[in-house]
């Protein structure tokens, strides 16, 4: 640095040429020069100070730095020993696995436990509904046996209901029946009164006829007047005897016109007339019963319920239906031989054929010898010789022989 002299500059006087100005002069430029390097070097140590400031900052914040650092780095070490102790400990502690497995045990334990009790859950809810069951059952059950008491006891209810119904009914029929009755006695009365005819023994009955006996009917409704006997004891009364013999009086040996017209006498012996059996048939249900007296005094019966017969253009051909009931068996409806049912079976006399035997004439024939509605021939047959020789089957096979036969009765009667 270069030597600075002070002293001339303020002592002397003032000579521009003098020598001690010019070294003045050059002295000041000196000064100048001067100043201008202490202006420099000043300028270089504010820059030189500024930079030292500066590298001291950034030493003083590195060693914040560095300070901050070391305390981070402390801190790391101390997790990190933290850490490890953790670490160690975890490693030289079993306990943690222990633990855990105890921890499982305990999980296992209340899982089981916990499904013992779903269990249990689950059996109570099912005792619950059991027990609901149970008692709807029961309720069920109960009201099961107070609707069988309530049906038992309507039951009874219903059964005196209907035993009372049932009565009132009867009560209403009698009542309803003998109306009837008296309806139908007024009407028989009004009608005998105006002159209307009786048209067969039922009428009879009906009119209040109880007694048996003979009796004229009007079969045509009209003046023809039949004198005939009545039963009115038999089976309901009423019947109409259609044939009938008590002796040998009357021969049943008559040809075509005498069975078409009747003949005999009402108190003897007798055949209403095949006109008069078709006119009290026809267009009605009429049942017919057959007895034959025997001589030791027995009674035997058949009772056909449907019986008629057809006009005189048909050959009066015979319509028989079952049931057939009593004491002496059917031996005309179904004997067992197609050839002697008389059934559908026209009506023959001696003097007219029309029987289905090919050999002959049934009614002709000796031990025959009279009308009747043969096949070829019959089981049945009830206008035989009287001669006992020569009746040959009155009611086969429990009447074989005429011989044996008091008397015969052939009725009908209207349903
Ligand atoms: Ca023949």
């Amino acid at each position: 640095m270069p030597q600075v002299r002070t002293g001339s500059l303020l002592t002397g006087t003032y000579d521009p040429n003098s020598t001690a100005l010019i070294n003045e002069r050059r002295d000041i430029k000196e000064i100048d020069v001067l100043r201008q390097i202490i202006n420099q070097e000043t300028l270089i140590r504010l820059a030189v100070l500024k930079d030292v400031k500066t590298v001291v900052d950034d030493i003083s914040y590195l060693r914040r730095s560095v300070a901050s650092t070391e305390t981070m780095s402390s801190s790391l070490q101390q997790a990190l020993n933290t850490l490890k102790r953790q670490v160690d400990s975890l490693r030289q502690d079993k306990t943690g696995a222990q633990k855990a497995e105890i921890l499982q045990r305990q999980v296992d334990t209340l899982r089981r436990e916990n499904k013992v009790l779903a269990e249990r859950i689950e059996n109570l809810e099912r005792q619950i509904e059991i027990n609901k069951s149970n008692a709807l059952q029961q309720s069920v059950e109960t009201l099961t046996t107070q609707v069988n008491s309530l049906s038992r006891e309507q039951r009874r209810e219903n059964k005196n209901i209907a035993l009372n119904c049932e009565n009132k009914i009867q009560e209403t029929e009698q009542k309803f029946n003998r109306n009837i009755a008296e309806l139908i006695n007024n009407i028989t009365l009004q009608t005998v009164k105006k002159g209307s005819k009786i048209k067969d023994c039922k009428d009879h009955y009906l009119h209040g006829q109880t007694q048996s006996g003979v009796f004229e009917i009007h079969p045509f409704h009209n003046e023809i007047q039949v004198s005939l006997y009545c039963d009115m004891e038999t089976e309901g009364g009423g019947w109409t005897a259609i044939q009938k013999r008590v002796s040998g009086s009357e021969s049943f040996y008559k040809t075509w016109e005498e069975y078409k017209n009747g003949f005999g006498t009402p108190n003897d012996s007798y055949w209403i007339g095949n006109d008069v059996i078709h006119q009290l048939t026809k267009g009605s249900n009429s049942s017919l019963y057959v007895s034959i007296t025997l001589r030791n005094g027995t009674t035997l019966y058949e009772l056909y319920h449907q019986f008629s017969i057809s006009d005189e253009t048909d050959n009066y051909k015979l319509f028989l239906g079952g049931p057939a009931t009593g004491t002496l068996g059917d031996s005309m409806l179904d004997t067992g031989d197609s050839a002697r049912d008389l059934s559908a079976m026209s009506f023959s006399t001696p003097n007219r054929d029309n029987d289905r035997w090919d050999g002959g004439n049934c009614a002709a024939v000796i031990i025959m010898r009279a009308a009747w509605c043969y096949n070829a021939c019959h089981y049945a047959f009830l206008n035989g010789r009287w001669n006992p020789a020569h009746w040959w089957g009155p009611w086969y096979p429990t009447v074989r022989r005429g011989k044996t036969v008091r008397g015969t009765l052939m009725m009908i009667k209207r349903h």
